[in-house]
């Protein structure tokens, strides 16, 4: 049976049992509102009923009976669907490929070209005809491939990204001019970000986890102290977006916080800027407190990140590629037995 709707995120789902001993399997538990058997047929208008599981009332339903199998709308909890998933199998992807999905679920035009693109290759027979290639041309097809997936995986999987730095060093009123919305609380006052905030958007074409958190600083109260740990933990977990006054300069926990791999942005611009260490490397400047630098702020720091991680501009990557983490691993284990290092 299939699930529709997104798991666990409406009130109401969607199942669809296709024609035949999974059509059967549903109406066998269906019941109409005097309690016999409900009778439907295809096309019939849609009807109310009851799910009855092992002499148990499951939910209340609507009964859509389509041409090509049976619509049951039922309600969307999770703990409902993990119930029924036990009794009526595992949900069936309710996309037939992972192209498929990222064209449902694309965020950026690049995103959506690649999913039209990767929707016209079968992977799977790509990577079975490439196997029985001689040996030497195997290795130059598999590195291709390699290469192709490494950008469409970049186009696919969110890159993470914490946001650390000081209190008040203007993280919170950055983390929302990348998500084009007020996201965060922000604000003079310390300590205003405290759970982890995460938010997914698209930068230059390509996805990023943005991650706000609790800035390094006295903290005020135990509460204070515990969103600090938990921001710690999260930039010790991810790559990070150091944000630094521009009008202060960084301190020792910027320094602290730095590696080659982090991307240094220096924020309050607009503001009388402080001496700045020459040792202390700057990827980024940026102003931040109008809401309409959003579009110029995600433009350049996208620039930034897409040169950092050498990506090429986001879009169709001219091949079959991997686009789930499956296809990752079986094309790793194709490069891996053709004696290529894949890592
Ligand atoms: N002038 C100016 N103020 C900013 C800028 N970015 C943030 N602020 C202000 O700095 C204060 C702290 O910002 P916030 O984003 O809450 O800092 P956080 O503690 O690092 O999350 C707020 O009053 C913001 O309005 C900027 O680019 N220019
Ligand atoms: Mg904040």
């Amino acid at each position: 049976m299939r699930l529709l709707t997104p798991y666990g995120l409406g009130g109401i789902a969607v199942l669809f049992a296709s024609s035949g001993p999974e059509r059967d399997r549903l109406i066998a538990c269906l019941r109409d509102a005097r309690n016999r058997a409900l009778l439907t047929t295809p096309l019939a208008p849609p009807r109310r009923g009851a799910l009855w599981i092992e002499g148990t009332l499951f939910d209340e339903v609507l009964v859509v009976d389509r041409r090509d199998g049976l619509e049951l709308h039922v309600h969307g909890s999770p703990r409902l669907l993990d119930e029924l998933a036990l009794r009526f199998g595992p949900w069936e992807p309710s996309v037939s490929s992972p192209a498929e999905s990222l064209l449902m679920a694309a965020m950026s035009v690049a995103q959506l070209d690649l999913a039209l693109e990767q929707s016209a290759y079968d992977f799977a027979a790509f990577l079975a005809a490439l196997q029985r290639e001689p040996l030497a041309q195997q290795k130059i097809s598999l590195a291709a491939a390699l290469l192709r997936s490494c950008v469409a995986r970049a186009l696919v999987v969110p890159h993470r990204l914490v946001l650390a730095g000081r209190q008040n060093a203007g993280k919170s009123t950055l983390f929302n001019r990348l998500l084009f919305s007020e996201r965060a609380l922000t604000g003079s006052l310390p300590g205003l970000t405290r759970d982890p905030l995460r938010e997914v958007t698209c930068l230059e074409g390509y996805p990023y986890e943005l991650v706000d958190v609790a800035g390094a600083g006295e903290a005020i109260d135990s509460i204070d102290a515990k969103a600090q740990a938990r921001a710690r933990a999260e930039q010790a977990a991810g790559e990070l977006l150091i944000v630094v006054d521009g009008s202060l300069g960084p301190t020792d926990q910027d320094r602290a916080l730095w590696s080659p791999q982090a991307v240094v942005v220096v924020s309050k611009a607009d503001l009388p800027p402080a001496a700045w260490p020459e040792d202390f490397p700057v990827d980024l400047r940026v102003a931040c407190a109008d809401p309409a630098s959003a579009g110029r702020v995600r433009a350049a720091l996208g620039a930034v990140l897409q040169k950092r991680r050498r990506l090429p501009v986001a879009g169709v990557i001219f091949g079959p590629a991997a686009l789930s983490e499956e296809q990752w691993c079986s094309l790793r284990a194709a490069a891996g037995a053709a004696g290529l290092d894949s890592a």
